[in-house]
């Protein structure tokens, strides 16, 4: 070999080894990249733990949103307090999260925090409850129930029960225990029951709020004992409610059950998560609850990363839901052209 062409060859071989050792070094820094934008951090303010439905919320976001997953969870658990809640989502926007998913106590009061999130460019998932504010653009999207819907089938499926039965309108007398005031839950739900009340001509005695737990079910409902001698149907606004009304009742002398017209006091109510609740249902305690689903954590996760691969989810997001009953007769009830069909619990 002369000595020019081993030149050549020497150069080759080097040109060869810097483009494998560039290449090695730009793939090294490749991986780094993806593994550390794979991590999408995220700060999600619940508003309390007032209900078995609230916990079950919790731990379906805590596993959806998971390290395994790809994500870096900060979790704030708001007390029941909008000003926690709001606290929580300034730190949020102060630690420069990817995502902030807010679980709103009530849908007022949201204006400012949420154009601090928008200035600071955090997109926002709202989830379960709704928030009002004047301009739509300071969240992205909203994922939860038709709250108006749950109510809308409740009352149809009181009204179902009255013809079957054969009760007069006017003969139907409800105590309604409210959810937290404000709250969409709580709007919703009671919209329903008002819109029938105005519609049927029941007579509905009373309304007060037993802020979704089972203690102020039970004084609400006391209480409600106390004034009322001829409440035959009390309308909970969830089942933690339900199961404290429950107590009351029992603890006056009086007996739950769809039987009203042999003087049974007949509980329904929402939500259909809580262990206690679906035991009472199946033993006519309660004798219908519309389903609310608690499950958002995965639904959250899908529209996170809809977001990340550069889409756009749908802006409102609604999850379909049943009643649960344990009176055989009302199989379906339905609203406008809708029907919707009732599972029986045996
Ligand atoms: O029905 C109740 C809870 O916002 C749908 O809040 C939720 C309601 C749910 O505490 O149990």
């Amino acid at each position: 070999m002369g000595k020019k062409t081993h030149m050549v060859a020497m150069l080759l071989l080097l040109a060869i080894f810097m483009v494998a050792c560039r290449g090695s070094v730009v793939s090294e820094t490749t991986t780094e990249q993806t593994s550390e934008t794979k991590v999408v951090t995220v700060g999600f303010s619940q508003l309390g733990a007032e209900s078995d439905w609230r916990s079950a919320n919790t731990d379906s976001m805590l596993q959806a949103l998971s390290k395994e997953n790809g994500y870096n969870l900060i979790y704030k658990n708001g007390q029941q307090k909008q000003a926690n809640q709001v606290t929580a989502l300034r730190m949020f926007i102060q630690q420069e999260v990817d995502y902030i998913v807010l679980a709103p106590e009530t849908e007022t009061g949201w204006d400012f925090v949420l154009q601090e999130a928008k200035d600071a460019g955090i997109p926002v998932i709202i989830v379960d409850r709704r928030v009002d504010v004047a301009d739509r653009s300071l969240y992205t999207c909203w994922v939860g129930s038709d709250f108006e819907l749950e109510g809308q089938k409740m009352a149809a499926w009181l009204h179902e029960y009255t013809e079957k039965a054969g009760i007069a309108s006017s003969d139907l007398h409800i105590v309604n225990i409210q959810g937290t005031i404000g709250s969409s839950a709580q709007i919703g739900r009671t919209r329903g029951l008002s819109n029938a009340v105005r519609e049927y001509g029941w007579d509905l005695l009373a309304e007060e709020s037993g802020d979704f737990t089972e203690v102020r079910g039970r004084e609400v409902m006391a209480s409600f004992l106390r004034e009322y001698d001829n409440i035959n149907v009390v309308y909970c606004e969830n089942d933690n409610e339900a199961i404290g009304a429950i107590d009351a009742i029992e603890a006056a002398g009086k007996r739950v059950g769809s039987d009203i017209k042999n003087g049974e006091i007949m509980v329904v109510s929402f939500d259909g998560i809580n262990a206690q609740a679906l035991e009472y249902l199946k033993q006519g305690k309660i004798s219908c609850i519309a389903e609310c689903n608690p499950l958002h954590g995965p639904r959250v996760q899908a529209l996170i990363e809809t977001l990340e691969s550069g889409g756009t989810p749908e802006k409102y997001n609604y999850v379909a839901e049943t009643l649960f009953s344990s009176v055989p007769e009302i199989t379906s009830v339905t609203i406008g052209e809708e029907t919707y069909s009732v599972d029986i619990v045996k």
